[in-house]
């Protein structure tokens, strides 16, 4: 029996919405059994990157983590991000995050605060890569909480520097 061809308009039909799913999945979904997740992070900061301490804008790249628990707090004291390269943060003091509360890590220098949801790294260097990088969570003993590898070609549809990966 004739192995039966399809038309390679029909073939471009299919890949075109293939990709359509894809753009819209979040990116590298490795889920784990945390309920801190990553929500997103704007990898670029907007505008012309400088690290200088004080006119860059460093502070304007940060990583939203989120307590997607409906019961339970989290203490983000001890809980690690990581990039590909092995750069890391560790949240060195307490900050609470009740259910649904967020907060947004930051680059730069500031007062962390609860009730502003912001934490600085006290770091003016840039973390995230603006082409392609990999977000590592790891919970306060070592196992991972979260992870999610980006990259602006392939999961930042509107270019504006921001990829979400959880609602
Ligand atoms: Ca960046
Ligand atoms: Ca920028
Ligand atoms: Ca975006």
């Amino acid at each position: 029996m004739r192995r039966s061809t399809v038309p390679a308009a029909v073939l471009a039909a299919v890949s075109t919405v293939s990709l359509g799913v894809l753009t819209a999945a979040p990116a590298q979904a490795a889920e784990y059994h945390s309920a801190l997740k990553i929500r997103g992070v704007q990898y670029d900061a907007p505008g012309s990157d400088s690290n200088s301490c004080t006119s860059g804008n460093t502070d304007e790249e940060y990583l939203t983590l989120k307590n997607y628990s409906k019961t339970a707090t989290i203490n983000l004291k001890g809980y690690v991000v990581k990039d590909a390269a092995g750069n890391r943060f560790t949240f060195t003091a307490g900050h609470s995050l009740q259910p649904g509360d967020y907060v947004r890590l930051r680059g730069g220098h500031g007062t962390d605060s609860d009730a502003k949801n912001v934490v600085y790294r006290d770091n003016c260097n840039f973390l995230w890569n603006n082409d392609k990088d990999t977000i590592h969570l790891y919970k306060p003993s070592g196992p991972a909480s979260d992870s999610h590898a980006y990259s602006r070609s392939a999961h930042d549809g509107d270019r504006d520097g921001y990829i979400g990966f959880h609602g």
